[in-house]
């Protein structure tokens, strides 16, 4: 009898212990693992409360930021939340509201969680969206979908340390879908990542519709590396892309790679080969072999034609030339076309970016090197008043293998483990190249051996969020032994977002 209560007193202990623990919201917002690392928090020790009737008030204009809040929640809990437009702030639910908060940079934000009401103040729409970014990611994990959703109260001031926080898709060796390429959207935008740079052309795809010369697509669009299919994106589906990136705080970049890394085109029209033989296609991996006849008129007809149709449909500021690896191209002939090349994205009101080697070139006044491999050719850069983006392949490269046990990607720059992606700073990565200097940070994903959506995430995370603090936080207040831990929390999230990821077995995963 006596042992029968005993028992029944310790069952009961433990459900009471086990419910409590799972009722128990998170209260200290000081504890939450955000990424990239916020520059200041406060916490109130209290908990903020999501259910089906939070509304989302939103001041005139921001209702399309809104929803995009409330969609977002619904993904992560089911919730079904209204938005509205108001006129003066509500007393509860949460709040978006554009407000100058005295700081010159415009991604900048506030975030301020009472218990009531939360509500996320920036200067811009964009800074809008990186304080629903944080807020996103400071609603506690759930179990299950049936429990409520906590975020923690207090106050988070931050903003960017620098303007260009991006990543590259390589759609050339291997085509992905526009659906596969709004997931990638999705992935930057959890990171606050401002850029996505989408190589749109190489020697063996070229993946953009070009109305004034339809082979590009027709024939230099048709295969991919390993001989698949391969496919291009429709002027209409990439102002799609376009447009869901810019829904999330995103420029699309484009680039169309030359006078090297060409063949797609060399074998769609004959006429901007040298001999007047177009080439055959090619689905290998060798780079270098390939180059526009950079003396025939008609190859400057073309480049004209392309810049301006790829400007028309983009209304990011930049046009990347490539410009890499250009072996086959005579250095003279380099420069020369190089030159014209940057001449003409002037014309169509855009700026210039092209690898580290176009800074062999006379450098236009706005041009952006972005370093990759030549430390040389990155300092000469600067030298000709260029600013520069740092992509260093042995640090940044997302289709570097994680260690020799890696399936996927490649082994030319080392090994890339999530330690040595973080644990660097840009602003000393070159010697005599400073912060004013640099634009900021990409890292290129680069796709010879990455197919799939599937394999993407798997080279992507955990790197990227990485990738995204050094663009984000100041040199002073990163440091990896901190971070990893925080990593650690994202396993869930990425669990949660169905992310293949590789489980680092240097983070301590909960
Ligand atoms: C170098 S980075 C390249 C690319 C390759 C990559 C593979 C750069 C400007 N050129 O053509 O895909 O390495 O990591």
């Amino acid at each position: 009898m006596k042992t029968h209560k005993l028992s029944a007193i310790v069952v009961l202990g433990v459900l009471f212990v086990l419910f409590s623990c799972k009722q128990e919201p998170p209260t200290d917002l000081t504890q939450t693992p955000i990424i990239p690392k916020p520059i200041a928090v406060t916490a109130t020790g209290k908990a903020f409360n999501i259910s089906n009737s939070t509304v989302i008030s939103v001041q005139g204009g921001l209702e399309e930021t809104g929803k995009y809040l409330a969609d977002e929640l619904s993904q992560i809990s089911n919730l079904n939340i209204d938005v509205t437009t108001v006129e003066q702030a509500p007393t509860k639910g949460i709040y978006l509201v554009l407000a100058s908060d005295n700081s010159d940079n415009n991604e900048s934000y506030t975030l301020d969680i009472g218990k009531k009401l939360a509500t996320i103040s920036s200067s811009t729409p964009g800074g809008i969206l990186n304080g629903i970014q944080t807020f996103l990611q400071a609603t506690a994990p759930k179990a299950s979908t049936s429990q409520p959703l906590f975020v923690p109260t207090g106050k988070i001031t931050d903003a960017p340390e620098y303007a260009y926080r991006g990543a590259m898709l390589d759609v050339a060796r291997h085509f992905f879908s526009v659906e596969e390429v709004k997931k990638f959207i999705d992935y930057l935008a959890m990171y606050k990542m401002n850029i996505l740079h989408l190589h749109l052309s190489d020697d063996q795809g070229w993946r953009i519709e070009i109305k004034s010369w339809p082979k590009l697509t027709e024939i230099g669009g048709s295969t991919e590396v390993g001989g698949g299919t391969g496919g291009f994106y429709t002027q209409e589906q990439y102002k799609e892309l376009v447009d869901y990136a810019g829904q999330r705080n995103i420029t699309i970049i484009p680039e169309i790679d030359m006078p090297g890394h060409t063949n797609s085109a060399l074998a769609s029209y004959a006429e901007l080969n040298c001999d007047g033989k177009a080439r055959k296609l090619y689905t290998g991996t060798e780079v270098g072999f390939s180059t526009l006849c950079t003396d025939k008129e008609v190859v400057y007809q073309f480049l004209d034609d392309v810049i301006r149709e790829i400007s028309a449909i983009t209304p990011g500021p930049y046009f990347h030339i490539g410009g890499d690896e250009s072996h086959s191209t005579p250095i003279e002939d380099y420069i020369t076309f190089i030159n014209r090349a940057q001449e003409i994205v002037g014309k169509y009101g855009k700026k210039v970016i092209g690898w580290d080697e176009i800074a062999n070139a006379a450098l236009t006044k706005n041009a952006t090197v972005q370093y990759w491999s030549n430390v040389k050719n990155t300092s000469l850069g600067v030298e000709k008043g260029a600013k520069v983006i740092i992509s260093p392949a042995a640090r940044a490269y997302l289709d570097i293998k994680y260690d020799s046990t890696t399936t996927l990607g490649l082994n030319w720059a080392g090994y890339i483990e999530v330690d040595h992606g973080y644990d660097w700073h840009m602003e000393t990565l070159i010697p005599g190249i400073s912060k004013e200097n640099i634009l900021g940070i990409e890292a290129p994903l680069w796709s010879e051996t990455v197919t799939n959506i599937d394999e993407v995430e798997q080279m992507t995370f955990p790197r990227l969020p990485g990738y995204a603090e050094i663009g984000w936080t100041a040199s002073e207040n990163r440091n990896w032994d901190e971070y990893k831990l925080r990593l650690a929390k994202h396993g869930k999230r990425f669990e949660a977002a169905g992310i293949n990821y590789y489980p680092s077995p240097l983070v301590p995963w909960e």
